[in-house]
């Protein structure tokens, strides 16, 4: 399979694409590197050192015999280069992650905020408009979140991208299919509940082929091909605003920090590893739905876990204490989540877990690199509201400096 990876230099972009080569399909990465100028802004940098994109090319054929090929373009903004580029390169599927990804960055002031919305939201449409424009019948694989559900639920586990109605009418009552209803926690996350209308509308006017996959929060950061030579290695971000919350957890108390729960910690949250992920994501590559399908919607998570227990669970690891901050985020204290990820199970995904050991040899190599860290940029400054702001004090970070 000939895979277009946009995004292909990011944190789950890199490791897919290492994957999908290893497993024989030709990649190429479109990637304007706007992820590394974002560490630049923040003045962080990710705890693995991670060298610049033609070195990690190198390596890579170095090491695997293979080439993956970088185009440097715009998403959003280069609109012909792109339909160029579906034309010449020919790929059988493109695989999106090329949207602005942190939560606390698109909430951190109106130029983030705006910044988020017009990447996230022009990226999604011009890739949609390209796939029309060239007349290939190209399966777009999208990375969305299972954050466009929201985290609340009346007790019945999240379905997959699908809610059963049934509406009363003037005769009787009347059944439908609906998206299940949007509940964005963030600017980010709102993106990707757009993300959803506008793949629903071109799978009704255009009959493209999508599948749009709601991922949890993603934790560890190697796979067996990152693994293969220190070049390969894949970012971990610590940092307040890209850093999850695991793999924070993880540096932290490699580092002897406190780990910083917000609120009570009760927030209960959908987790992947990121081998998982890239496994679901070649899943779903050979998997694609036909033409006039429904867009295919996939939760790709394997677990939920409360931030307290995750907490706990690194503490007893590793003998960290646990932090209560006033939270940032304007979200519910606690909350339950159940999820349905049936689709994933039924096409042999076999999930690794929390329970499967794998947290210490993350804190492991998280030590090796904590002289890289920079401390002053482990706390969660961005505030959502000017009240969340008030709450964290004078380190909050709310509007444009
Ligand atoms: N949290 C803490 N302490 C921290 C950091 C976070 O208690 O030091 C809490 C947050 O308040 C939140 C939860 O942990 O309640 C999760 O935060 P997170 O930063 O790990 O994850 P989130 O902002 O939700 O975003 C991440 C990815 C995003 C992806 C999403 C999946 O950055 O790209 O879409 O996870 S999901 O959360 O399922 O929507």
């Amino acid at each position: 399979m000939r895979v277009l990876v946009l995004g292909g230099d990011g944190f789950c972009g890199w490791p897919t694409a290492l994957h999908l080569s290893a497993r024989g399909h030709d990649v190429a990465i479109v990637d304007n590197l706007s992820r590394r100028g974002i560490d630049q802004e923040l003045g962080v940098q990710s705890l693995t050192p991670i060298p610049p994109l033609p070195q990690r090319l190198a390596a890579w054929e170095e090491v695997s015999g293979r080439r993956i090929d970088h185009v440097d373009l715009t998403l959003g903004r280069d609109f012909d280069e792109l339909v160029e580029l579906f034309d010449t390169w020919a790929p059988d599927a493109v695989i999106h992650f090329a949207e602005q990804r942190a939560a606390p960055y698109s909430m951190k002031s109106a130029h983030h905020k705006r910044y988020t919305v017009n990447n996230n939201i022009n990226a999604t449409h011009d890739v949609l408009a390209a796939i029309v424009e060239s007349r290939r019948d190209i399966h777009l694989a999208h990375l969305g979140t299972m954050g466009v559900y929201g985290y609340g639920t009346a007790g019945a586990p999240i379905p997959e991208g699908y809610l059963q109605v049934t509406l009363d009418t003037p005769t009787g009552s009347a059944q439908r299919e609906i998206l299940y209803p949007s509940d964005p926690g963030s600017i980010y996350h709102m993106t990707k509940t757009q993300d959803q209308l506008l793949f629903q509308f071109y799978v009704k006017n255009d009959k493209l082929r999508i599948t749009d996959l709601h991922q949890g929060i993603v934790w560890g950061a190697q796979t067996a091909e990152t693994r293969l030579d220190l070049r390969l290695v894949n970012r971990f971000d610590y940092d307040g605003d890209y850093g999850t919350v695991l793999n924070r957890f993880l540096i932290q108390a490699a580092l002897g920090h406190p780990l910083t729960v917000h609120g009570t910690g009760g927030q209960t949250r959908a987790f992947i590893n990121i081998q998982d992920t890239v496994r679901c994501i070649e899943l779903a590559l050979h998997n694609p739905p036909q033409r006039g399908d429904r867009v295919a919607i996939l939760n790709q998570m394997t677990e939920t876990r409360r931030v307290l227990e995750l907490a706990q669970m690194v503490s007893r690891l590793t003998g960290a204490k646990i932090a209560y901050l006033p939270n940032p985020r304007q979200e519910a204290e606690a909350n339950e989540l159940k999820v349905c990820n049936d689709r994933f199970l039924a096409l042999g995904l076999s999930p690794i877990t929390l329970a499967d050991g794998l947290l210490n040899e993350i804190a492991e190599n998280a030590r090796a690199f904590s002289e890289r860290v920079d401390v002053s940029k482990i706390p969660c400054v961005s505030a959502w509201n000017a009240e969340r702001a008030a709450a964290i004090g004078p380190l909050a970070v709310h509007a444009a400096e």
